[in-house]
């Protein structure tokens, strides 16, 4: 079996020993890291997603391969960071409140920051007031948030409420995205703009702050 096919297949088991080893397999083996996060990793993590949906697997089930996608994603992060990079801009992101996903959001980070952005990570469960303070306390240009339960969509406007009361003229800029978000939502939520997956949100953020 072909080497990023074990990496998916041994994320849905949830084997994360084996998928550490796999990713560092393919890494050593010259492998893209962006073929090994898209081929092997996602298209893993995307299995567990549907047979999630789909009731044919529970909680505990996800909770693991959520670990061992973690144990190839931490192997790749550097990867996509070295170098030296201009500094596009600053970014603040996280997990809105009430939500414990952080899987897409970190990948979000890791994409940003191999663009060349300084970014501020608040991690995830992120109250409204600490997006809005770290924002203005750091200058920064742009927050991202994300989310993946519909149920926390709502916390979204609250920030950028928040981030409208304490700063009207606007110089910062917000990104949503998540599996719930579309451009409808983020029109609605009062959103700069949104992105759709990370490479995507990453373009936006360079439109965002004047493609510098
Ligand atoms: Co949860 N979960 N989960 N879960 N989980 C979903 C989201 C769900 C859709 C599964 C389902 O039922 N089909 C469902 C939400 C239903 C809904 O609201 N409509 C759900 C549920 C219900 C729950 C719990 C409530 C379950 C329970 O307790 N009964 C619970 C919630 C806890 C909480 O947050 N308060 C829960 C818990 C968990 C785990 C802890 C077990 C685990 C998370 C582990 C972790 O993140 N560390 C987990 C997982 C893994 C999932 C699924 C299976 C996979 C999510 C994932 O990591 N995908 C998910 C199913 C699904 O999404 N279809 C599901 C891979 C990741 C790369 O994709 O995060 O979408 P994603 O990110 C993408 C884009 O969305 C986008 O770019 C990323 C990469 O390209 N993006 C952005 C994301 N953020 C962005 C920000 C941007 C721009 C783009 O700009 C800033």
């Amino acid at each position: 079996m072909e080497l990023l096919e074990q990496i998916s297949i041994s994320l849905q088991k949830g084997d994360h020993q084996k998928v550490y080893d796999l990713t560092k397999e393919a890494i050593n083996n010259n492998l893209p890291p962006k073929e090994i996060l898209d081929d092997g990793l996602l298209v893993g993590m995307n299995v567990i997603s549907e047979k999630f949906r789909m009731h044919e697997i529970f909680l505990p089930h996800v909770l693991l391969a959520a670990k061992a996608m973690y144990a190839g994603l931490d192997q790749l992060k550097p990867l996509f960071i070295e170098g030296e990079m201009p500094n596009r801009g600053k970014v603040v992101i996280g997990t809105v409140h009430g939500d414990l996903h952080d899987i897409g959001k970190n990948l979000v980070g890791i994409m940003l920051k191999g663009a060349g952005f300084e970014v501020i990570d608040l991690g995830k469960n992120v109250p409204a007031e600490n997006f809005v303070e770290t924002a203005i306390s750091e200058e920064a240009d742009v927050i991202g948030m994300s989310t993946l339960l519909t149920t926390t969509v709502p916390v979204m406007k609250n920030v950028i409420e928040l981030l409208k009361s304490k700063q009207p003229n606007g110089k910062v800029k917000t990104i949503i995205g998540g599996a719930p978000i579309t451009g409808e939502v983020a029109m609605e939520m009062g959103a700069t703009t949104y992105g759709y997956d990370a490479a995507n949100a990453v373009e936006r953020v360079k439109q965002l702050v004047g493609d510098r």
